[in-house]
């Protein structure tokens, strides 16, 4: 596995674990989607119903999959082994990342302008200046909005075991501004 890997990994971990207590449990996902689903109330109905579902199959998937102690939560070396085995994570990640895009794309023209956008990492728990950097690394159009599916396949890319150099790692990255 790269580090870059690893360290995103990490990151999303400490932030997944919304209530902070070490371990990822189904109350994380219902607490973090509740935050998403409220950081664009004008989102429509249908976008905030597929929201939560795709946090919940994130969970059930994670749950199944590296649970290896049957405590009904995950800890970070559990956690890991996602990254070693991606493509039991694939489609989680991809109803994820479809809804999470589906929420900030207001007027469904296929593209994501940067309120929303920040509105919602920040809901996640990235950092506002890691957030700028990885929206002008999806290099945005003059009226500074990113395609949705730029922003799908950087998802995807975050949780690929063999990617570096990724628009993703911005959100590792210390900023130096
Ligand atoms: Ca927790
Ligand atoms: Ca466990």
């Amino acid at each position: 596995m790269r580090t870059e890997a690893l360290d995103r990994v990490k990151l999303v971990f400490s932030l997944f674990d919304a209530d902070g207590n070490r371990y990822l449990e189904a109350d994380d996902f219902e607490l973090m989607a509740e935050r998403v689903i409220q950081a664009v109330p004008e989102a429509d109905e249908a976008a905030k119903s597929a929201m939560l579902a795709g946090f919940r199959k994130y969970w059930t998937t994670l749950v199944r999959e590296l649970d290896a102690n049957h405590d009904n939560r995950i800890s970070f070396d559990e956690y890991v082994a996602c990254v070693l085995a991606p493509e039991r994570f694939s489609e989680a990640i991809s109803e994820f990342a479809e809804s999470l895009v589906g929420m900030g794309h207001l007027d469904g023209d296929g593209f994501i302008g940067r309120p929303a956008f920040t509105a919602l990492m920040r809901a996640i728990g990235f950092a506002p200046a890691n957030i700028d950097a990885l929206f002008d690394a999806f290099e945005p159009t003059d009226a500074d909005r990113i395609a949705a599916t730029t922003w799908i396949t950087g998802i995807k890319e975050y949780y690929s075991p063999d990617k570096a150099g990724i628009p993703g790692d911005h959100l590792v990255a210390t900023p130096t501004t």
